[in-house]
């Protein structure tokens, strides 16, 4: 009997998908890395409508010589000022900022309310500004995309990444 039941066992282990989106608990958690340099961090979270989540994040990263900062990101003046001895004509370029409301290397995060893993080229559903910590309810259902804001051509020259914590409260 004994090996029989482990071949049943080892079967369906085998058609379990590899990298199924996970759908948090009230007071569930997971941590990630979001890489400065990645335009799209998948979480594998699938975030649902109308739940409560906090996101938090610790770390610093950067984008080129400018200083490293935190989740919150930095203003172009702060980077092109003398003291930091560099420009990278971050202040024409505010316009073209994928959050243009939110700072330089601001976490953020998108909704994409799709099976498809590729995010590439395609508008989220949702997109909102997180920092350092934020509290959201989705308006719709999907999977949980996160980022350092910058312009879609800038994520070469960006370092650093940070461990960002997805709490569903509600
Ligand atoms: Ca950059």
């Amino acid at each position: 009997m004994l090996p029989i039941l482990l071949l049943f066992l080892n079967s369906i282990s085998l058609h379990d998908p590899p990298s199924q989106d996970k759908q948090l608990q009230p007071n569930e958690a997971v941590v990630v890395k979001v890489k400065a340099n990645e335009a799209h961090n998948r979480t594998s979270v699938q975030l649902q409508k109308g739940q409560l989540y906090e996101i938090t994040a610790t770390g610093q990263w950067k984008d080129g010589t400018c200083a490293a900062t935190d989740a919150a990101g930095f203003k172009a003046s702060d980077c092109n000022s003398p003291q930091a001895g560099v420009d990278l004509g971050l202040s024409s370029m505010e316009a073209l900022k994928r959050d243009k409301s939110s700072n330089w290397l601001c976490l953020t995060g998108s909704i994409y309310n799709q099976t498809s893993n590729s995010f590439e080229n395609i508008l989220p559903d949702q997109q909102f500004s997180i920092g350092r910590s934020a509290k959201i309810k989705p308006a719709v259902n999907g999977k949980l995309v996160l980022f350092a804001n910058d312009i879609v051509s800038g994520y070469g020259n960006n370092t650093g990444q940070l461990t960002v914590t997805i709490k569903r409260i509600q």
